[in-house]
């Protein structure tokens, strides 16, 4: 399709890691035509099945032009770290996770000419095996965060509009952090501590604590200086219940294969800001603490 073809030069990309956001970003790029290849911690070509296509993916090698980094929250910096050593002197790299951005630690590693980029995505992907399947269809948002990004914005939004669209660009991130942390706090927390699917938290069962969490993160928003309308929030919230119903949420599948979740940098910072100003939040605390020890015995 013409709209897909990329632009003149494509820029090359790289996807870090095999995690299921990145792995539909990177299928969606290669059934485009783009060049793109994964940046795996052991190098190896990898072969997945997306939408009845069998794809592979070759190691990417140095020089990086532009980089996909879609691991958690916490693995951020050893991420950039391990990957200075191979990046473009002009490369472009794309945070996106869950959870607030912390990129004043990745900023200051960077050389000038190199941009950095956060995406906040809805897309709902879940990998089986080597299977990966787009599980709730969704948008995304994303901002340059440096001078350097801006030189590039066409060629990146043009790549992220095609891996994770469709793509907003926006000057200020902050607000559609809060906006997708509401998401999170409601959805991540839920779905791991119930062991279910999305989908299942439209049931009437689950309403009381949905409401209550969600007028919990409004106050603390709003002290923050991010308001959120409660009613609004609420909508959007069934509404990416309904359009990932089929999906099972990042945490619930952290729990599910013993991993770390991101619960301290969702609900753990919300706690953390509500503390900042003095408001309660007792049952985003109760969720944390529950995760924070489902997590210690899956870990076990
Ligand atoms: O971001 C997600 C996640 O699972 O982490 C949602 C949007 C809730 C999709 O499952």
């Amino acid at each position: 399709m013409a709209q897909h073809s990329p632009p003149q030069p494509a820029l090359n990309w790289a996807i870090v890691g095999q995690g299921a956001i990145g792995l539909l970003a990177a299928s969606r790029l290669q059934l485009a035509g783009w060049p793109v290849q994964l940046w795996l911690r052991q190098p190896a070509v990898l072969n997945i099945h997306f939408e009845q296509q069998a794809l592979h993916f070759a190691n990417a090698t140095a020089p990086l032009a532009a980089v996909l980094i879609p691991v958690k929250s916490y693995a951020v910096p050893a991420a950039v770290q391990a990957l200075l050593p191979a990046l473009a002197p002009d490369a472009q790299l794309v945070l996106s996770h869950n959870g607030m951005a912390a990129t004043e630690h990745i900023l200051p590693l960077l050389s000038p000419a190199q941009g950095l980029w956060f995406l906040t995505t809805t897309h709902g992907a879940l990998k089986q095996g080597a299977t990966v399947r787009h599980t709730g269809q969704g948008q995304s948002v994303l901002a340059p965060l440096n001078p350097a990004a801006k030189n590039q914005l066409l060629a990146v939004q043009q790549a992220m509009d095609i891996a994770l669209g469709p793509v907003t660009l926006t000057d200020n991130i902050l607000p559609f952090l809060w906006h997708k942390l509401a998401i999170n706090a409601v959805i991540n927390p839920l779905t791991a501590l119930n062991n279910c699917s999305n989908g299942e938290l439209a049931k009437g069962q689950y309403q009381p604590q949905i409401n209550q969490i969600l007028k919990e993160v409004c106050q603390v928003a709003a002290a923050a200086g991010y308001p959120l309308q409660y009613a609004q929030m609420l909508e959007k919230v069934q509404q990416v219940i309904q359009s990932t119903a089929a999906n099972f949420s990042s945490m619930q599948q952290d729990i599910l294969h013993r991993r770390r979740t991101e619960i301290e940098a969702i609900t753990g910072y919300i706690v953390e800001q509500a503390a900042r100003y003095d408001i309660a939040v007792p049952l985003n605390t109760h969720l944390m603490q529950q995760v924070l020890q489902l997590q210690h015995l899956a870990q076990r």
